[in-house]
């Protein structure tokens, strides 16, 4: 694990936080090279002050916002700016570390604060902060102005990949035209997408906490591990609490191991009569500065104890097999586009719970922290994939992006290492991986993966030919999409049970690995009907998902450990000839309400539930929350 940590900002009696999400002012920089904002150093004024600006809610995309399809369908750097208040407090306390973090911003991001540059950074989906009390501290301004542009072009060194291309034909073309090509499915939303936010810390402080949890019969272990900053020699105490609030073990001390009596282990939703239980560990330093005064930081960490392994044909938690009967999602909604909205996030936490909904991939992008805290709640089991999403050119296999990809994985196996519902990382979503130089470039990823987390299962998931995918050997399980009667044969149903029965024998027979169907489904238009069942419609969605369920309910007992329909929901996409105002393969639509499809899936999913969990009365299907 690295050693900058990147923690979850929280309140503790020594950390504040003073969340910056509202109204934002906002400009597009519209001038030919996309230039201007630098060129005129807009960051050194207030944005209202270099020209006209719009209000902007943040966090939130900014495409669906306005009715321009020029800021819908902008490519180049968005510039946003706001006053804070900062407290006077903060400001004339020299031992308050004050930092200012950003959730996610699509992709580039660049801060200044009262015109003083303070960060940059490369990529979206995963947080990026910077201490910026030495600058408030130089120029004590009220209000300070925090300014922040953003860039959502893609190279095809970034991740997800992306090129831009010039159409310079003027008899076709507007002077100046180009356009954004991207080799992903879904619209390529950008703006500031999750919580902005100042949060405190002592100057020496816990930098950063890694856990690893065991058991043996009724004994948990809690291995961890902690990094303090600011000082090299701080005290430590650790104090475990359970559910309850009772201290149930401490301990001192950098690092260790944590025994807990008649451990209350973490399970998943549906396996379990109290899934997602969660300890708190309160990790307490203490220092005495070189002025003689005692500094002390405090930061709480939710743990579940739980174990995670793989053979070659099962996935055990807590040493029992766990069959993944989930969704695949997107962070997407109307108008909100990518913007994080706890409406939204708790709506579907709820239609994932009604469906009997066990587990979710973050396709194609790490989700908000806000979600993973959610699923470590209720026992929602997470398949945690980084934006390896579209690496179809061979120039994206490079030592640059290479070199990139490593350090997203990163990047997200530090912020997401200590949660229990995390049980695998995905490095890819369909990557060329039948290209040669994607032997090297997964092989070296997935140990790197691996290096920094020895303690999960990594994955990537393919599309490609069994025979010539060259990760294969490399990861812990296979995970494959497939579009049977769609994609391939369109309207064939009477092809999909030998063709998926195909496709499994073909990789289990070469790899011997257990295998996850991480994609499948069909296209729907809400309200379509035929019968025969034709494509697009609500029973053609039926058909396909019960041809698929025939076959995996005969390998599920063989070496096949999982089911992600795509998707949960409706979502956005680039226009295009194949897509009608998106993609439509959710069982929900857009707006979240079922397709025929959702029931299929959820009297499928609390059936196996029944089969496989150890449910109380009370969960039997069909239930209500
Ligand atoms: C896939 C992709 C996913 C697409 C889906 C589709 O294989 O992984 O991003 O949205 O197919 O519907 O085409």
């Amino acid at each position: 694990m690295t050693n900058s940590g990147m923690l979850f900002p929280r309140e503790s009696l020594s950390r504040e936080i003073k969340e910056l999400n509202g109204l934002w002012s906002f400009r597009a920089d519209f001038s030919p090279n996309r230039k201007l904002g630098f060129e005129q150093a807009w960051y050194k004024q207030r944005l209202a002050e270099t020209g006209p600006v719009l209000d902007m809610p943040v966090p939130a995309s900014y495409n669906d916002i306005t009715q321009d399809p020029k800021l819908r369908d902008f490519i180049g750097w968005v510039w946003y700016d706001r006053e804070v208040v900062v407290p006077s407090r903060w400001v004339a306390d020299k031992h308050i570390r004050v930092v200012l973090r950003v959730g996610s911003a699509h992709y580039y991001s660049v801060v200044w604060v009262n015109g003083v540059k303070v960060t940059e950074h490369n990529g979206g989906h995963l947080p990026f902060e910077a201490e910026i009390g030495e600058v408030i501290r130089a120029v004590p301004t009220t209000p300070c102005r925090i300014t922040i542009a953003v860039n959502n072009s893609l190279s095809l060194e970034t991740l997800p990949p992306g090129s831009i291309q010039y159409l310079n034909d003027l008899t076709r073309y507007p002077k100046g035209y180009f356009v954004q090509n991207t080799d992903f499915d879904f619209f390529n939303y950008a703006g500031v997408h999750r919580s902005v936010l100042l949060y405190t810390t002592p100057q020496a402080y816990v930098n950063d906490i890694t856990v690893v949890t065991d058991f043996a019969d009724s004994i948990g272990a809690i291995t961890y591990d902690v990094v303090v900053s600011g000082s090299s020699k701080a005290s430590l105490k650790i104090t475990l609490t359970d559910g309850d609030g009772r201290c149930v073990a401490t301990s001192t001390g950098p690092s260790g191991v944590i025994k807990v009596v008649d451990v209350m282990l973490w399970w998943p939703y549906l396996m379990h009569e109290r899934p997602g239980y969660l300890y708190n560990m309160e990790v307490h330093m203490q220092v005495i500065d070189a002025g003689g005064d005692l500094l002390e930081d405090m930061y709480t960490l939710p743990v579940g104890i739980r174990t995670v392994k793989v053979t070659s044909t099962q996935f055990l938690i807590n040493n029992k097999p766990f069959y993944f009967h989930g969704v695949n999602k997107h962070e997407d909604s109307d108008l909100r586009g990518k913007g994080f909205d706890w409406p939204l996030v708790v709506k579907d936490f709820n239609l994932m719970k009604w469906l009997g909904a066990n587990s979710f991939r973050t396709s194609h992008y790490p989700y908000a922290e806000e979600i993973l805290h959610m699923c470590d709640r209720h026992g929602i089991v997470v398949i945690d994939e980084c934006p390896g999403v579209g690496i179809k050119d061979i120039r994206s296999f490079g030592n640059a992006s290479l070199a990139h990809h490593l350090d997203v994985m990163g990047e997200m196996v530090t912020r997401d290492k200590n949660h229990p519902s995390v049980v695998m990382w995905s490095v890819a979503n369909e990557p060329a991986s039948e290209m040669p130089p994607a032997g090297f470039y997964f092989k070296t990823l997935i140990a790197h993966t691996k290096a920094l987390d020895s303690t999960r299962p990594v994955t990537y998931v393919t599309n490609s030919n069994y025979a010539r995918d060259q990760g294969a050997p490399f990861v812990d399980v296979i995970c494959v999409n497939s579009y049977f009667s769609w994609y391939h044969d369109p309207g064939a149903l009477e092809v999909i049970s030998l063709q998926l029965n195909t496709q499994f024998e073909e990789w289990y027979g070469k790899y011997q690995k257990p295998i996850i169907q991480s994609e499948y489904g069909a296209d729907v238009v809400p309200g379509l009907h035929s019968d025969p069942p034709t494509m697009f419609t609500e029973e053609y969605q039926v058909m396909v998902l019960q041809s698929y369920h025939k076959v995996f309910d005969q390998k599920r007992k063989q070496y096949v450990i999982g089911e992600l329909i795509w998707n949960f929901a409706d979502f956005m996409t680039a226009q295009g000839v194949t897509r009608v105002w998106g993609n439509k393969k959710g069982i929900f639509t857009r707006q979240r309400q079922p397709k025929a499809g959702a029931y299929i899936l959820r009297e499928r999913y609390w059936r196996i539930a029944n089969e496989t969990g150890i449910l109380p009365p009370w969960t039997k299907y069909p239930c209500s929350l």
